[in-house]
């Protein structure tokens, strides 16, 4: 008999939410919103639900492969870990641990994902990855500004007067938000979205602001500089909370608007209007992460922080500067679920440049590279550069549930569970602040196997089992202990499905900062400790026709690569109906240009690479920009990073995946 079941999306999305799940005869037969669940209420996305085609696809990994003479062979569990092991304790004993790279990325929100980390501490320490593909550098940004990165909690935009959309496709990625938006606007708020793409969000908005790529930073200068004039801003908050205002000010007077309506591409009369918009307090700013994904983006997201402060938005009901919220995963214990006391060795490379660092390593090269919870072919830049950095590794295990691109390349190949096959507990660092409990519903089909359960086998052959004799209740506990003084237990957990994290609901509101000034730095001293000055600049992307003005002769047009609809990155397009195709999305100003019309088929290229598919037309979009979703596999046409740059925004901690120019032609 059918039975339903409280459950969680384990996706990596800002939402988190609640599911329920309909099990029957030992199979999920339907995936559906938890009406209980306090934010995102019964709702969810077509994402979420396929989520039920995925765990019964007839496309899973079953069994561990091994290649042997370029093909996949099937061989049993105790043959693969077996050689896995051996293999790893040789490298150990050889070139020492750190000639192992574990590559990883968030495909899976589950608090017992990280318990890979566990493993390679254990193991003597690995060369890890650090920075983030997603949101690295604006989370740095903040680290500097405030000390931290927090948001609102979501109810407070209700106490908004006027709303800010920057960069965030929020009716795309973040449904849920965009619920409270449409209720925000009832209720009197006013919307704005800034953002190069006219998207669903923007049709909801009073005001679509169309920007171009890469120069938001630039927009909110433009802002102070009319706030200031107007002698609008909050000189209480700037007198007695923040530090480095006089740089700002030098900042402020050394860009003219002229620079700013040419750089932006924005008329002098909306930097004006966007002034009288902050200055209406209070006003919430929600910032996406597609605009720090430019080689200035730390000191993008530095200067929108810089705005808010200074109109007198932060600390306040209804305001705020929010983009990430680490008070989340804050909350548990993840030194001692990972085990950072047993690392021995270490050695770090960027998320962004993997493949580089793979290429170049010397003492000791990398003789492997460990994938889990990533799909690097695929997701990470300059997809040609890591073929070839992991074509040049001696060995490379990928744990996955599909034969990905990456997978492809694998020497193991080893076939894990979904969600709905292990029992886990959920969280995103994102938007909300409630964690959502996940339970085991049902068998996983062949010899699919947990991750935590691969960890353990090798643990056990590597002879460092004593550090995974732990049961799953048992991790699950040890990562809830620091919750147990609120009186937060996994029993609790289990029994109500969701509990809400106790988090501030408005960050900064005594005006303490983190920062080692404990103000608000608009010149932070963490850059000095990152070699930089930690001043505020005008900065503009790396590929921009300001600061490379011969390459965007030859390349005139940004390349944006946003977050597919249908999709979760790479997750689901091998099980879309129809097929999926490569849709090459171009601003009017480019088809009228180069007489493109809807359905024709285009090549869209650059130094780095090509791709080519059906061109699209973008209404509205800011003029020369042109879209391609990210995430699809090679067989599908993609990948769309074959174009994108591995370089490293300005803080070191994110990528550039826009920061982009190509141009394109009808095929
Ligand atoms: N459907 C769907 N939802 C998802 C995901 C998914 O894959 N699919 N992924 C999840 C994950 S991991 C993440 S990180 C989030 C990301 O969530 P978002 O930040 O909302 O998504 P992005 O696609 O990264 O880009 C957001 C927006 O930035 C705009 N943009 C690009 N460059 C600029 C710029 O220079 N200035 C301005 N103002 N805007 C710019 C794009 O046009 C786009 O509208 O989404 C999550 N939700
Ligand atoms: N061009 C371009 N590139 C981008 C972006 C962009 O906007 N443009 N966005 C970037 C962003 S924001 C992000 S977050 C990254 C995401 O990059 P990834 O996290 O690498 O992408 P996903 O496709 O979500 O997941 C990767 C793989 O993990 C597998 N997987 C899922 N669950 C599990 C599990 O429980 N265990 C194991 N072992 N594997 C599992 C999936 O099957 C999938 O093959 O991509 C980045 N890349
Ligand atoms: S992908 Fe995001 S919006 Fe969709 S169900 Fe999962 S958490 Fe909710
Ligand atoms: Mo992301």
């Amino acid at each position: 008999m059918a039975k339903v079941y409280q459950s969680a999306c384990p996706l990596n999305c800002w939402d988190s939410c609640g599911f329920h799940v309909t099990v029957e005869d030992g199979k999920v037969q339907k995936v559906e919103g938890d009406p209980d669940h306090p934010i995102t209420k019964g709702k969810i996305c077509g994402r979420g639900r396929m989520l039920e085609t995925r765990t019964n696809s007839l496309q899973r990994l079953l069994y561990p492969m091994k290649k042997v003479n370029g093909q996949f062979i099937q061989v049993s569990w105790k043959q693969a870990l077996d050689e896995i092991a051996a293999i790893m304790a040789d490298i150990k004993e050889q070139y020492g641990s750190t000639a192992i790279l574990h590559s990883h990325d968030y495909a899976n929100n589950g608090i017992l994902k990280n318990i890979d980390k566990r493993f390679f501490n254990a193991y003597g320490g690995v060369t890890e990855l650090i920075g983030s593909l997603c949101w690295g550098a604006g989370i740095e940004a903040q680290k500097w500004d405030f000390g931290d990165s927090y948001s609102h909690h979501p109810d407070d935009v209700l106490n908004s007067k006027n709303i800010v959309i920057w960069g965030r496709n929020v009716a795309r990625t973040n449904m849920h938000f965009y619920q409270k938006l449409q209720e925000a606007k009832k209720n009197g708020s006013k919307i704005f979205v800034i953002d190069p793409i006219y998207n669903a969000t923007a049709k909801l908005a009073d005001e679509y602001i169309s920007i171009k790529p890469g120069m938001d930073g630039i927009l909110a200068i433009g802002i102070m500089k009319v706030l200031l004039e107007s002698g609008l801003q909050d000189s209480h908050f700037i007198e007695n909370f923040t530090q480095g205002f006089e740089d700002l000010i030098t900042l402020l007077n050394d860009v003219s608007f002229e620079d700013v309506c040419q750089m932006t591409e924005i008329p002098l009369e909306t930097v004006r209007k966007l002034a009288e918009i902050y200055a209406e307090k209070p006003v919430s700013t929600h910032l996406g992460l597609g605009m720090q994904r430019y080689e200035n983006g730390g000191n993008t997201i530095r200067l929108l922080d810089a705005l808010v402060a200074i109109s007198g938005n932060i600390g306040i009901a209804g305001g705020g500067s929010n983009y990430g919220n680490l008070q989340v995963g804050q909350s548990f214990a993840f030194d001692e679920l990972t085990l950072t006391t047993r690392k021995e060795n270490s050695r770090t490379f960027t998320m962004m440049k993997q493949a580089e660092g793979i290429l170049n390593s010397v003492n000791p090269k990398i003789q492997m590279v460990f994938v889990t919870c990533g799909n690097p072919l695929v997701q990470v830049p300059d997809s040609n550069k890591i073929r070839k950095a992991f074509e040049d590794v001696p060995h490379l295990v990928v744990v996955d549930q599909f034969m990905t691109d990456t997978a492809e390349m694998a020497d193991y190949v080893l076939p894990t569970t979904t969600a709905f096959e292990e029992e886990d507990f959920y969280y995103a660092s994102m938007y909300h602040h409630y964690v959502n409990y996940g339970p085991k519903l049902v068998e996983a089909p062949g010899e699919a196997k947990s991750d935590l359960w691969i960890w353990s086998e090798l643990a056990k052959r590597l002879g460092f089992e004593e550090d995974f004799e732990f049961s799953r209740d048992e991790y699950m506990k040890m990562s809830l202990k620091p919750l147990e003084k609120h009186g937060i237990h996994l029993e609790q957990l289990r029994k109500d499905g969701h509990i809400e994290l106790p988090v501030e609901k408005i960050p900064w509101s005594g005006h303490h900062f983190r920062t080692p000034s404990g103000k608000y730095e608009f010149t932070a001293q963490l850059g000095f400790v990152k070699g930089q000055n930690g001043k505020l600049t005008a900065a503009t992307p790396s590929e921009s026709k300001w600061t490379n003005p011969s390459l965007a002769e030859r390349y005139p047009y940004t390349f944006l690569t946003i977050h597919p609809l249908r999709s979760n990155h790479s997750q689901h397009y091998h099980i879309l109906k129809p097929e999926p195709k490569v849709k090459i999305e171009v601003a009017e100003n480019i088809a009228s240009k180069l007489g493109l019309q809807e359905g024709d088929m285009a090549r869209v290229w650059n130094e780095r690479g090509e791709i080519k598919g059906t061109i699209s037309l973008l209404k509205k979009a800011h003029p020369n920009t042109i879209n391609v979703d990210e995430g699809i596999w090679s067989r599908f046409g993609g990948s769309v990073n074959l174009l994108t740059p591995d370089g490293e925004s300005d803080n070191g901690l994110g990528s550039v995946l826009y920061d982009c120019l190509v141009n394109i032609e009808k095929i």
